[in-house]
């Protein structure tokens, strides 16, 4: 019993250095054996409007970028064991793939060093002994430039909310969550607009794209800040709702109805009440997305031979 309970605190313990950050203040991953000069960074980042995680080896560099998704990493040019250099190498792939800044950071930079690291993909180096002010408007400017790449590959460009892409991403993310640690389940819902084809054909189809903005953007008024939804195709729509059962999910969809039935979309040739309908599949164990998708697709379709306007699990 006294060992589980010891077992329970460690995984405690791992868990909030793990999923305890806010989503809102962006992390960033300093990788330098010099605890000093870590701590240092990671104290002025932390003042300065983000979270900082620091890791002491490249191993554990290398692990913390694939466990945290960090959204800029700093670079320490030589470290005890993977050097910098290799460390570089192994997170290059994915760093560059998501768009994420890797700032290389070296004492003794020599012209060599630099070149090199610049050429296999770093965005910057810079000598540890020019570091003083320098260093936060340099990483402010990456961020920005990171989020602006990130927000135009991941919104749809209709309705401002995120794509399928990020969509996808976020579903096989979740899911791995749920590998690593036994959380709540979650939810996938799939919407779709009810005889949407008549609006184009009644109203034309600026209007029927006015519709789509309303619809989607409506999904605040129901949503937690955690809650996501993403424009999946034409007039199709997914929520991905964190831990949330689907008879959870059911209610916020039916809330969803509730506010959009009392807020039609208003045109010069009349008001136009969005009707939905839905299809909602829980995720509690480790699934494919395809067949998530595929299992809310079913419900859906049962949804709209019942006749519409409502969800099913
Ligand atoms: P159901 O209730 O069975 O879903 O009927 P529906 O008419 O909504 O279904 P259907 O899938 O047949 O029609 C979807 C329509 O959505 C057809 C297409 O013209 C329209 N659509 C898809 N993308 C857009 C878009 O970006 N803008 C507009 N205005 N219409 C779109
Ligand atoms: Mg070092
Ligand atoms: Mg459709
Ligand atoms: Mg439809």
């Amino acid at each position: 019993d006294l060992l589980f309970f010891f077992e329970d605190a460690v995984e405690k313990e791992d868990e909030s250095t793990k999923e305890d950050f806010s989503e809102d203040l962006p992390l960033v991953l300093i990788v330098d054996d010099d605890i000093e000069f870590g701590s240092f960074l990671k104290d002025k980042l932390e003042n300065n409007g983000y979270q900082a995680l620091l890791a002491l080896s490249g191993k554990k560099g290398i692990d913390l970028f694939y466990d945290m998704s960090p959204r800029l990493i700093l670079l320490d040019y030589l470290l005890p064991d993977v050097d910098g250099m290799e460390v570089l190498k192994q997170i290059l792939k994915k760093s560059m793939r998501e768009f994420i800044p890797v700032i290389m950071l070296s004492a003794y930079g020599s012209e060599d060093r630099r070149n090199r690291a610049l050429e296999l993909g770093a965005m910057d180096f810079i000598d540890k002994p020019l570091i003083g002010e320098g260093l936060l408007p340099l990483i402010n400017n990456r961020m920005r430039f990171q989020h602006r790449i990130i927000s135009s590959i991941m919104n749809d460009e209709l309705t401002g909310v995120y794509n399928r892409r990020f969509l996808m991403q976020e579903i096989k993310r979740s899911v791995s969550r749920l590998e690593r640690k036994s959380i709540a389940p979650f939810s996938i819902v799939l919407c779709d607009l009810d005889y949407f084809k008549k609006v184009n054909d009644t109203y034309g189809h600026s209007i029927g794209d006015k519709v789509l903005r309303a619809f989607a953007t409506s999904f605040k008024d129901v949503a937690r800040s955690e809650d996501i939804i993403s424009r999946y195709g034409g007039e199709e729509f997914v929520l991905l709702l964190p831990n949330t059962s689907a008879s959870d999910a059911l209610k916020v969809t039916n809330r969803w109805r509730d506010v959009l039935e009392s807020r039609p979309v208003t045109t010069e040739s009349g008001d136009i009440t969005i009707r939905f309908s839905a299809g909602v599949r829980e995720v509690r164990e480790v699934t494919h997305h395809e067949e998530i998708l595929k299992e809310a697709d079913f419900a859906l379709y049962a949804a709209k031979a019942q006749g519409r306007n409502k969800s099913l699990i």
